[in-house]
């Protein structure tokens, strides 16, 4: 059987990839060529390209029936997979024939890619590093599924009016989606609301049913995922919510039209939109129903599979792990317990045994914030029976802490699942933890602080559960697919194989740091990408930047604890020393944003505002301007990014330390030939440990100080006060320098650097602006930053997601790759 469909297997020449392209166009796109639009086109080159993953898929499903290889579910409410097409064909090995194939048909493969909405199913770093990790874990060969939402509207897009961001709807599936295949079989039945109630079994046991208020259904659409050059296909398999039965034929019936459409309705909702929150929960009953919805589909199709392949439940932890991307699917341990004790009737200890097998989970976050915790009220009105198993999970574990150590009530408080402090909440990160074999953090210091802080008690009662596996991004899409000189360049001195082996491979261009030919083909590469960069913001926005001045970038969400606006200080700074005639030793910048704010963000907002307000007061005013420049590049996503990373000279990493728990934008400037200006914080150091301290700019306070500085008490007022330059940058701002003269748009945003400044942004405020000095310098030395900027590159091999997915599978998984 599996031969046979190998030999259906579409063919890759020149000549294969037209026909065929030209078969989708007539077959699939159904249009005269000669009416064809340019999307009608990259649907034909969609379809044809997928054809050609879908052989592998049906072999991958094959060999991982043949070798009862274990599989990984990774379970993520987010995805940011970024656009398929460009990173399917270099994954397929075929980028040669389809741009002759295109060529020959008079198409423009550039554009046709262009044409791709994004599929914005995520955030920011926590939904691409899933889309990463699916990249890698089928590069190399690792059973695995992607279980997440389909949303129906994504983040959503940004634009900037008057210096403002504003929000528009992400409707990326109107155009149709040529990656999905949608599987109406696979489907379950989720349950929410309404009640639970007591039984005896016919052994006479005591036994548990939920009698929900409501069912909807979750239909899986699955989208390949290809690896690279290796003939292996994952899935990412995303559940869309439906209705059970479209329409409620009673009240129908009674002429109740609306009523019986209105359940429909309902039920579509849970899939309908992602929560725009980075690294903040709002709590909301949506969400909760949200999060409950894809793991149980996820787990009811991993039972599914389970007995296709002819397994047991005993046998459940060696042949799927589930890996909690953060919190929010962590119902998932409540819901595993429940399949089991309830619906399989498995004994209590042993679904326990079975569960925390099962189950690791990653934290991606120390904010308090950002810990999800739901208060009771609402976990009982949604998922009565889960909150029962949660109270069962707690006590059981508690009496084991109350053994252990015998009166310490504190220790029992602060471990419980349920805070009881003031409304009572079930905090998701105890239950994920307790119901869990293994807790990793995602860069060293930030597993540290876990350890030391978060989920200290934890720790010490189970220290062999904790792990660290530092973040990683994936060469193929950060460096090969959009940064294809650098890739060329690189892949012309040391070969090809450091595409899939980067730890291994890419440190060998250390000896040609020193090369001066060599030298002068890396500045030609970063000069043209820059070029590129500044005519793509030319011709959509109409700004103007010089591609010869240095290009210092931050993109990445907006927030305070990662410090736009300690960035835009430093900005205001050179602006004030350039209307003060103090410009020797300012290098012409080019100073670039891009990032979405939480739309509930008022603060984050202003940051936009504020990096606007300063951009424009520039371009309007020449004697400035021949120096510095300040875009806000609006729409920040994976596309976007394409274009940005790898024009960088200067990468923007100043988050405070203790905060930012790993970064993986960090990792895709270094890796594209930026150097960092960077705190200490998250995978920066070890960053800087791999590339060395002389090729990183570091500066302010590490974790330990700013821990410091706060319990003694932190007086920002102090700090501006004595401090003449940083008073002169402020009250720049105060005195409406950037806004036409109103002196009251930025006080919200000065009144908290001044009142608290609780991301100590002043203080770190002299130190930055040093360092920049530093930088500046460094940067008027041509030869000495093309070197630094060579072994930064070659010394960042540690950060593929590659690295990352193989600690994952020694350490956690206990799972083979290839
Ligand atoms: C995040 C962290 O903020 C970020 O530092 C990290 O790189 C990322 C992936 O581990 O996860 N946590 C949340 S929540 N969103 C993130 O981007």
């Amino acid at each position: 059987m599996s031969t046979d469909v190998m030999h259906i297997g579409p063919g890759n020449s020149v000549a294969e990839l037209k026909e065929s392209i030209l078969g989708h166009f007539c077959f699939d796109v159904g249009k005269s060529p000669e009416y064809a639009t340019l999307h009608d086109w990259y649907m034909a080159v969609a379809y044809s390209v997928r054809e050609r993953m879908m052989e592998h898929w049906v072999s991958s499903l094959e060999r991982i029936r043949d070798k009862h290889q274990k599989i990984v579910g990774y379970l993520s409410a987010e995805f940011l997979m970024g656009p398929h097409l460009g990173n399917a064909i270099i994954n397929l090995g075929i980028e040669q024939q389809i741009k002759e194939a295109a060529e020959q048909l008079n198409i423009n493969l550039d554009e046709i890619l262009q044409q791709e909405e994004e599929p914005g199913l995520g955030n920011g770093g926590l939904g691409r590093l899933a889309a990463c990790y699916l990249d890698s874990l089928t590069t190399l060969k690792v059973p695995a599924i992607g279980y997440g939402i389909r949303y129906e509207f994504g983040i959503f897009d940004q634009m900037i009016r008057d210096g403002w961001q504003v929000e528009i709807t992400d409707k990326w599936l109107r155009n149709g989606n040529p990656w999905e295949i949608v599987k109406p079989e696979l489907n379950y039945g989720v349950k929410l609301g309404g009640k639970t109630q007591g039984y005896t079994d016919e052994k006479g046991g005591y036994r548990v049913k939920w009698i929900p208020e409501y069912e909807i259904r979750g239909v899986a659409y699955d989208t390949p995922v290809p690896g690279y050059k290796n003939e292996t296909i994952n899935l990412l398999r995303l559940w869309k919510s439906e209705a059970t039965e479209s329409f409620d034929f009673q009240a129908f019936d009674k002429g109740d039209y609306y009523g019986a459409v209105h359940e429909k309705v309902f039920s579509e909702t849970i899939s309908k939109v992602l929560y725009p929150n980075d690294v903040s929960e709002a709590g909301k009953k949506l969400r909760l129903s949200q999060q409950y919805f894809f793991v149980s589909c996820s787990l009811q199709d991993a039972l599914r599979i389970l007995e296709l392949r002819g397994l047991s439940l005993d046998d459940l932890p060696d042949a799927v792990t589930f890996q909690l991307n953060d919190t929010h699917p962590s119902i998932a341990i409540a819901e595993l317990m429940r399949l089991l004790v309830d619906e399989y009737m498995v004994d209590w200890d042993k679904a326990w045994e079975c569960t925390r097998k099962t189950f690791a989970y990653t934290n991606h976050t120390l904010l308090p914030e950002a810990l999800e915790k739901w208060s009771l009220p609402l976990f009982a009105h949604i998922l009565p029976r889960h909150l029962e198993i949660i109270y069962e999970i707690n006590s059981r574990f508690l009496s084991d802490i109350r053994n252990k150590y015998p009166g310490d009530d504190d220790r029992i408080r602060r471990m419980s699942i349920i805070d009881e402090q003031g409304s009572k909440y079930v905090r998701m990160a105890h239950l994920a933890t307790i119901g869990s074999h293994a807790v990793n953090g995602v860069s060293a210091l930030h597993t540290e602080l876990l350890k030391q802080d978060v989920l200290h008690d934890f720790y010490e009662l189970q220290p062999d559960a904790f792990f660290n596996v530092t973040n990683g991004v994936t060469p193929r899409r950060w460096i090969k697919l959009y940064n294809p000189r650098l890739a060329s360049l690189i892949s012309d001195r040391i070969g090809e194989r450091w595409i899939t082996h980067l730890e291994t491979d890419l440190i060998n261009l250390q000896s040609f740091a020193d090369d001066l030919s060599f030298q002068q083909a890396w500045r030609d590469v970063k000069k043209q990408n820059k070029t590129d960069l500044a005519h793509l913001l030319k011709q959509r926005f109409g700004m103007n930047i010089n591609p010869d001045s240095l290009f210092d970038i931050q993109v990445k969400r907006i927030h305070e604890y990662k410090r736009q606006h300690l960035n835009a200080l430093h900005i205001i700074h050179l602006y004030n020393r350039i209307k003060q005639k103090r410009t020797d030793g300012i290098t012409p910048r080019t100073f670039i944003f891009g990032g979405k704010a939480a739309p509930a963000y008022y603060l984050a907002k202003l940051i936009i505002k504020l990096i606007n307000a300063i951009g424009e007061t520039i371009d309007n005013d020449p004697e400035v301007n021949q120096f510095i420049r300040v875009v806000f590049f609006p729409d920040f996503n994976v596309k976007n990014g394409a274009h940005v990373y790898k024009a960088a000279d200067l990468s923007e990493q100043i988050s405070t330390a203790g905060k930012e728990a790993s970064g993986t934008g960090n990792m895709k400037f270094s890796m594209n030939g930026a150097l960092t200006i960077g705190t200490y914080d998250g995978a920066n150091i070890e960053i800087m440990e791999c590339v060395g301290e002389d090729n990183f700019f570091l500066f302010g306070l590490d974790a330990a100080e700013v821990k410091a500085i706060k319990q003694n008490g932190y007086h920002p007022y102090d700090v501006y006060n004595n401090n003449n330059d940083l008073k002169e940058v402020i009250d720049l701002i105060q005195s409406g320098a950037f806004s036409k003269g109103d002196t009251n748009i930025f006080k919200p945003l000065i009144n908290s650097l001044l009142g608290d400044d609780p991301y100590l942004v002043l203080q770190d405020y002299q130190a930055y602006v040093d360092c920049q000095q530093r930088v500046s310098a460094a940067y008027n030395n041509e030869q000495a930053w093309t070197k630094m900027s060579i072994l930064n590159v070659a010394r960042m091999g540690k950060f593929s997601s590659d690295r990352s997915i193989r600690d994952y599978c020694e350490n956690i998984w206990h799972v083979t790759p290839g």
